[in-house]
């Protein structure tokens, strides 16, 4: 069978860099004698040993050298076409028991996993240069940065993961010398490219990742959704932190007043140009700056939530970024770009769907075949990448460094759903917020194999991701929330939702601003709402809409709570937590957390409908009571008023009422809490 990834043999001064850490040598020593490589490379992150494994990429066809005029110091990589997204169905969580891992991951038993992948791992590097890639995951002085090692038989992982993480140097240095020390030990091999023996699998309680079979980014950049996201949110719950699928941004007002923002959106869902957004030119003097764009590490320090990025790069969907979408974005990719699975033009520029300009009369598609604009292809894959530095960012946070990370004012949810949910609406407390970050759903993109457009629970965008039990998951919040003395206020996104015709009723991109914008106002206490049965809720006129090409009823619709879509939606949250296991989550879960909206589910589903508050109440250990009654007013229909406690003002005018009435809903006072 053909090596596809044949031993370099480089000069000396290059790769021969071993770390002094004697753990890390015995592991790689391990790895070696089991894989069998010709040679072992140990990188050091520097300048030559990037020219010269760039240089060796393009030699073994690994990366084509794009036009120095056009995308200077960028190249494209073509990855097999069987394997072009993550996979989800291979991917397992290795804990002792199948209930750590819970009912949301792919449990396999970790003695019986390490033999098989041992199995598939012996000889596989034969021929091949096993890399060693150190690195670090969070700014140098952070005190949440974790090290990691990635052992690796491919070439573009390697100049990958130099973009993608603090690679070199830096990680063995903050290693040091203590065998005992806490790093990540990280081992891919791409084998031979064959889904039937692809794995993506976790050791939470080694802090280990194996990977094999897969050559694509989340599969294989072991930083990322691996250690990040799925090691690194079963370090948190242990550590008393939180690691989320969050992008982080900075949104600061003429004022000169700064708050930052963390929202977890599921992928491909626009996390990237959220974080990138570019006010309109009606919020001149506005600035929205970039912390980042996917994963977010967050702490506790005097009582406030503190956020950092852990990464170094973007690795982001390419199709539909343009100039008009996200210039920012397109800035970053300008030069000393690694693209994924694009077209490549006769002048070697790249080229995707939805690029600025004409598509192009002619070009190589993203499985290397000729295209045209007639052709019935697609020219680049719909899950093609960029991996660029961060550095790129016109509009990178000045903060991005800093090691304590930036206080977050607010935590957004959001998902891709053409229906049901309004474009924004705020949680009533932390524990609604909980609730609502708990039931998110999304439908599906390119971004994981599997069909495209179907609605599916995403809780907090962490369903692939969430490295142990979910309703373990969902408790850390909770815990969280309680040690949390100033914690971010929880609001829920929806920029996708469309009108009977189909359309988006929303433009999404810059004018998300606006939203953003209601959200600081939130913040500072200033905004108006209007109390609705599923959360705070602007009225439009809450909404800055000045210079906005939006029919007003189409702002009503967006605004819109529709019955009889929510009645199916509560639905869906019992379903959901049914499929979660009732025994050993939802009621676990209904204890802890969301009883109110536990009982919101039943009530949907007229389980418990005539029941009062008192009783529902009185059924567990309910986190909050008021939650509780808006749950048992979500099954009934109704919609009150109360003063906003948070702006102190009476928010819910008669003319939102009205609105609200509009929307269908009925309207009856709620008696004031006793
Ligand atoms: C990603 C993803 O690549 O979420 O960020 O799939
Ligand atoms: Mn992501």
């Amino acid at each position: 069978m053909k090596n596809i990834a044949p031993a370099i043999s480089p000069p000396t001064g290059i790769g021969d860099s071993k770390p002094g850490n004697q753990a890390v040598l015995d592991w790689v020593h391990e790895v070696e004698l089991l894989a069998k490589p010709e040679n072992v490379f140990w990188c050091d992150g520097s300048e030559r040993e990037r020219d010269y494994l760039l240089q060796e990429a393009i030699k073994q066809n690994v990366l084509i050298k794009l036009n120095e005029k056009k995308v200077p110091r960028s190249y494209l990589h073509r990855s097999n076409p069987n394997d072009v997204a993550r996979v989800e169905q291979f991917t397992f969580i290795c804990t002792p028991t199948k209930e750590e891992a819970g009912p949301t991951n792919n449990w396999s038993e970790p003695a019986e996993t390490y033999s098989k992948l041992q199995g598939l791992l012996k000889g596989a590097m034969h021929g091949r240069t096993l890399f060693v890639v150190p690195y670090i995951m969070g700014p140098p002085d952070s005190p949440l940065t974790k090290v990691g090692f990635e052992i690796t038989d491919s070439i573009y992982v390697v100049l990958s993961m130099r973009i993608m993480t603090r690679m070199g140097e830096v990680a063995v240095k903050r290693l040091g010398h203590d065998p005992a020390a806490e790093w990540n030990r990280g081992v891919h091999s791409l084998l031979d490219v064959d889904p039937a023996r692809r794995f993506i699998c976790h050791f939470p309680q080694d802090n280990t990742i194996i990977s094999v079979g897969s050559g694509y980014g989340g599969n294989v950049l072991l930083s990322k959704k691996c250690l990040a996201l799925r090691i690194g949110s079963y370090l948190a719950r242990k550590q008393g932190w939180m690691a989320e699928h969050m992008l982080i941004l900075g949104v600061e007002s003429p004022a000169g007043k700064k708050h930052y923002v963390a929202a977890a959106f599921p992928s491909a869902c626009g996390k990237t140009n959220f974080a990138m957004l570019i006010p309109p030119k009606h919020f001149a003097g506005w600035k929205v700056t970039t912390v980042g764009d996917d994963i977010a590490w967050m702490q506790i320090r005097d009582g406030r939530l503190f956020a950092v990025n852990p990464e170094n790069g973007y690795f982001g969907v390419v199709p539909g970024t343009s100039y008009n979408s996200n210039p920012n974005a397109m800035k970053s990719i300008e030069h000393d770009t690694l693209y994924t699975n694009v077209a490549l033009t006769d002048d070697d520029d790249v080229w995707w769907e939805g690029k600025d300009g004409p598509p192009p009369k002619h070009a190589i598609d993203w499985k290397g075949n000729d295209w045209t604009p007639d052709s019935k292809e697609k020219a680049a894959h719909p899950n093609s990448r960029f991996a660029t530095p961060m550095r790129n960012n016109p509009v990178l946070d000045p903060n991005v460094e800093k090691g304590e990370g930036v206080p977050i004012s607010a935590i957004i949810f959001g998902g891709r759903r053409s229906n049901t949910m309004p474009l924004v609406f705020q949680s009533f407390d932390w524990e609604h917020g909980v609730y609502l970050g708990a039931t998110m759903a999304s439908e599906t993109t390119a971004a994981a194999t599997g069909a495209v457009g179907q609605v599916r629970r995403d809780p907090m965008a962490m369903l692939p991701f969430c490295g142990y039990n979910i309703g373990d998951y969902f408790r850390h919040w909770i815990e969280i929330g309680k040690r949390l003395t100033n914690p971010p206020l929880i609001f829920n996104v929806n920029w996708f939702r469309k009108g009977g015709d189909g359309k988006f009723l929303w433009p999404g991109f810059g004018d998300n601003m606006r939203v953003l914008k209601w959200i600081i106002d939130r913040c500072e206490k200033s905004g108006g709402a209007v109390e609705s049965p599923i959360g705070w809720l602007p009225s439009p006129h809450d909404l800055d809409l000045a210079d906005l090409d939006v029919e007003h009823k189409c702002v009503v619709e967006l605004l819109g709570i529709d019955h009889e879509e929510w009645k199916k939606e509560l639905a869906g949250h019992q379903k959901f937590f049914e499929s979660l296991g009732v025994d050993a989550v939802l009621l676990d879960l209904a204890r802890i957390v969301v009883n109110p909206m536990g009982a919101a589910c039943l009530i949907g589903a007229g389980e418990i409908a005539g029941r009062s508050e008192d009783e529902a109440y009185a059924a567990g250990d309910i986190a909050s009571q008021e939650a509780c009654r808006h749950a048992l007013l979500l099954g009934v229909g109704m919609c009150g008023e109360r003063n906003d406690s948070r702006s102190g003002q009476q928010s819910s005018s008669d003319q939102s009422l009205d609105q609200m009435n509009h929307c269908g809903i009925p309207l009856v006072k709620m008696r004031p809490l006793s």
